[in-house]
């Protein structure tokens, strides 16, 4: 059985739980509490060096880490990726973006007042946030959802830490494309929770 080495608040963890969940894989989730750096402990970086979740383990024990990278191996020849390469790429470049202009803001912005209780630096967090928002809006003001109509792991992994901006205390009201978006994407068949803990 897949393992995923998690942690419920994480957004990167969450990609994965939502598209296993999509998908109907079992697996069984092993949790980290990244707060007392118990990603840090030999035995976790002999898993992963880089000493992160997500982190997910396969029964003959290789491991795949980074959330994108794993969405996209998971998402292989299910209705979660599209078929043609040019919509693959258009999908890759949603999770670059991702990982370049809308976590290291958004996510941390989240992370700092939701776990650690800092304020200081959060107004250049907040401003270069509402920039990736910005060109999420103007995207999703025309379109259903990032790729060619359909929902992919392009729209899961910008939602993860979208859908929980609330708690980066940035405010959506001016952004109705992507208010209706994360309506849309959770609507889809096999939605799950960032605070769910149990699959079947
Ligand atoms: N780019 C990575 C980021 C992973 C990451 O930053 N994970 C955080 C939790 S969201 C973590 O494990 N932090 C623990 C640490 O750095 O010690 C991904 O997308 O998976």
């Amino acid at each position: 059985m897949l393992v995923l080495h998690d942690n419920l608040g994480s957004g990167n963890a969450y990609k994965v739980r939502l598209l296993l969940s999509h998908l109907g894989r079992p697996f069984r989730r092993i949790e980290y509490d990244v707060t007392k750096g118990e990603t840090r402990t030999p035995e976790f970086l002999a898993l992963n060096p880089d000493g992160r979740i997500p982190l997910l383990q396969f029964s003959d024990g290789r491991t795949l880490a980074q959330s994108n990278a794993i969405l996209f191996y998971l998402a292989q020849g299910t209705d979660y990726l599209p078929g043609d390469s040019f919509a693959q790429a258009k999908v890759l470049q949603w999770m670059f973006f991702e990982q370049y202009s809308h976590e290291p803001f958004i996510a941390v912005a989240r992370y700092w007042l939701h776990f650690l209780d800092q304020r200081e630096g959060l107004e250049e967090k907040w401003r270069r946030g509402y920039q990736a928002l910005d060109v999420m809006e103007t995207h999703l003001c025309a379109a259903a959802f990032l790729v060619g109509g359909t929902y992919s792991i392009a729209d899961i992994a910008l939602y993860a830490y979208t859908h929980v901006a609330h708690e980066a205390e940035m405010d959506l009201a001016p952004y109705p494309g992507i208010r209706r978006w994360l309506d849309r994407v959770a609507e889809q068949p096999g939605h799950a929770l960032i605070t769910q803990e149990e699959f079947s």
